[in-house]
């Protein structure tokens, strides 16, 4: 059976924009908080496969997106590198933080699959529950985010901590994102080899870096990601997100050859449109506190978005991901939008 959202990555859009969002498992669902509350911590919850298949369908049921995103996080990877990463209630993760050569000589690739084989598991059992026609997304996040985790330890508005030691000890920062290039594409390829059709790099806090290092910790890791799976899987499109990125956006969409870019709430789109190579698929950008207020605000707004990319090949997302706040009635409305537009 075709998959909408999977032939539009791959050039052939067909005659209704295919969708899904970002967080769209997550806390705005009642379903999943009450998933989420028998889980003795929340990386348990990602390495418990029946219930991370259980929390990626629930979306789908009532809003029948065209694509599932796996649930895991993109701190599984650090985890399965050794690091010790866990979540505080109120307050987000916290990892004990790799800063200097001797907490980064305890990581190794060698455990890391057994580690996080759980989530290839999640993999499985969805590519066989989901429906035919809907496109399974895996993920991982990009090195740079990743890497302002581990060496912060925590998540951090300006990422002080990566940006300091990249500067400071440029050699260790290396080796910590050649690390993370190497698990993550192994990573990924997992993904794809238990069934996932499209992988997504998620790089939330690409923004505000100067010109050379965003060439050297964003574009060049992602891009040698890309590369490694291309080897491997040369058919399994790639979407890339390197969220905020303003104008260096258009390179870095060059130069990492990915299949699909991802677009912040604060992306022009005709500026998208007009900048970015034809055959790359553009996804977004609706901003996810629109959808906390909705109404015709809403809706209209969806329409302006769907309008301003039709002729294009585009996967309608937000611009990062739904807030808890979200009234789920809010996300039934614009998926009935979304679905009734014709491009
Ligand atoms: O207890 C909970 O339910 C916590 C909420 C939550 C959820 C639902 C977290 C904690 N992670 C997730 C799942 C998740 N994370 C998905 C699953 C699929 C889906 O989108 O439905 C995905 C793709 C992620 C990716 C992720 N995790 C990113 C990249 C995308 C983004 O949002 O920018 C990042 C930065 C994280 C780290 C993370 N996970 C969770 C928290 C609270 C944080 C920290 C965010 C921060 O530093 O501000």
């Amino acid at each position: 059976m075709a998959k909408l959202l999977l032939d539009t990555l791959k050039g052939n859009p067909g005659d209704r924009v295919p969708f899904w969002f970002m967080r769209q498992a997550g806390r705005y669902l009642p379903e999943y908080r009450k998933i989420r509350a028998t889980q003795p911590s929340f990386m348990d919850f990602c390495y418990n496969s029946k219930e991370a298949t259980e929390v990626t369908l629930q979306p789908i049921r009532r809003y029948g997106m065209d694509g599932a995103i796996l649930f895991a996080d993109i701190l599984v990877v650090p985890d399965g590198l050794g690091q010790k990463v866990w979540f505080e209630k109120g307050f987000g993760p916290k990892l004990e933080p790799v800063n200097s050569v001797d907490s980064f000589s305890k990581l190794s690739l060698a455990a890391f699959h057994d580690k996080v084989g759980a989530v290839y598991e999640t993999v499985k059992r969805l590519r066989s529950d989901l429906p035919e026609d809907v496109t399974l997304i895996g993920f991982a996040g990009a090195p740079w985010t990743v890497a302002t985790y581990m060496i912060g330890g925590q998540g951090s508005k300006d990422h002080a901590a990566a940006r300091q030691l990249g500067y400071g000890n440029p050699e260790l920062f290396d080796k910590i994102l050649d690390l993370l290039v190497d698990a993550t594409a192994d990573y990924l390829c997992a993904q794809i080899d238990a069934g996932a059709d499209v992988v997504q790099i998620f790089d939330s806090w690409s923004a505000a870096l100067p010109e050379p290092m965003f060439d050297a910790w964003v574009t060049e890791p992602t891009k040698a990601i890309v590369d490694k799976i291309r080897a491997r899987h040369s058919d399994t499109p790639i979407i890339g997100f390197p969220r905020l990125a303003g104008a260096k956006l258009k390179d870095y969409v060059k130069a990492t050859g990915v299949d699909g870019v991802s677009l912040d709430t604060g992306v022009p789109l005709n500026w998208a449109a007009s900048e970015i190579d034809e055959s790359i698929c553009l996804q977004g950008n609706m901003d996810p506190h629109l959808v906390v207020s909705g109404g015709k605000a809403m809706t209209n707004e969806a329409l302006r978005i769907l309008e301003a990319l039709k002729g294009r090949a585009h996967i309608f997302n937000l611009g990062h991901g739904f807030v808890p706040e979200t009234p789920p009635e809010n996300v039934a409305l614009l998926a009935e939008t979304i679905k009734n537009f014709r491009r």
